[in-house]
């Protein structure tokens, strides 16, 4: 019998091998591959993801979490394009221009993707050009900024800026780092803030509306 429990509790545990041990069984049974995502492995990382908010978890439980994720999703990747499965949201992201901080924007991905999102992951000391560029090529209806100097917050209101005079007007932004807060946000005009990456999934969920 597929284990679908088994494979979030692997999650949790941050247990790759048996995590894939496990997925590779319940592909082998016929368990549709997105309910094993949806039941299994997204379900794992949820829970990891509230922990992680709560404080109950830290950056490395994470860490092993999403490579244990990564270990399933590599089995199931081909699954879900030949079923023709949709991602819950498509989403830009990178570390601002002038920072190379990515330590925090790297778990922010690993969230997203774990929440079901297409993330196109721009990397550090992203321009406004880069951005834009991203985001016409992939359709993303969200991007998704990282800051962690006072020094390279301005790139943020920059590239919203530069996304209102591109004339860009179906794409919701959101930020987050450690100097960044709702107040400065609200200030550039930014569509969200979130202060941590579990958290980062709920804001880019109510942006992508999914
Ligand atoms: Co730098 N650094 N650093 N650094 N560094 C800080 C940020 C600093 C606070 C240290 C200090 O002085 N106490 C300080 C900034 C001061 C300021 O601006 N107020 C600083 C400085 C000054 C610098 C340099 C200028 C130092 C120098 O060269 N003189 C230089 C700048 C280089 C550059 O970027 N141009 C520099 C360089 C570096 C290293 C390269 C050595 C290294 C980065 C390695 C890497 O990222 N690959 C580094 C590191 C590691 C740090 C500290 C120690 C740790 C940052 C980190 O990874 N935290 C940091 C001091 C500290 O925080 N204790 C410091 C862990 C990470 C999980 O947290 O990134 O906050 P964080 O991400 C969180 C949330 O903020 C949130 O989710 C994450 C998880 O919950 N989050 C988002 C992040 N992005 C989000 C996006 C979202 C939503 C949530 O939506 C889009």
């Amino acid at each position: 019998m597929a284990d679908l429990k088994g494979i979030a509790e692997a999650i949790i545990k941050g247990d790759r091998d048996t995590t894939a041990a496990k997925v590779d069984e319940a592909i082998k049974e016929n368990i549709a591959a997105e309910q094993i995502l949806n039941e299994g492995l997204m379900a794992g990382m949820s829970v990891i993801g509230e922990r992680f908010k709560k404080n109950e978890v830290y950056v490395p439980e994470v860490l092993i979490a999403a490579r244990a994720m990564k270990a399933g999703m590599d089995l199931l990747q081909p699954l879900l394009a030949a079923a023709g499965v949709e991602p819950v949201g498509r989403v830009v992201l990178g570390t601002v221009k002038g920072d190379l901080h990515d330590i925090g924007k790297n778990l922010v991905r690993m969230m997203l993707q774990g929440g079901g999102f297409e993330v196109i992951d721009c990397g550090i000391d992203v321009s406004a050009e880069k951005f834009i560029e991203s985001i016409k090529e992939s359709g993303a209806k969200v991007l998704a900024m990282s800051a962690l100097l006072t020094t390279t917050m301005p790139q943020m209101a920059e590239v919203v800026k530069s996304i209102k005079d591109a004339g860009i007007a179906d794409v919701k932004t959101m930020i987050g780092g450690a100097p960044v807060t709702q107040a400065y946000a609200d200030e550039i005009g930014a569509d969200g803030y979130a202060p941590d990456a579990a958290s980062a999934v709920d804001t880019a969920k109510e942006l992508a509306g999914s």
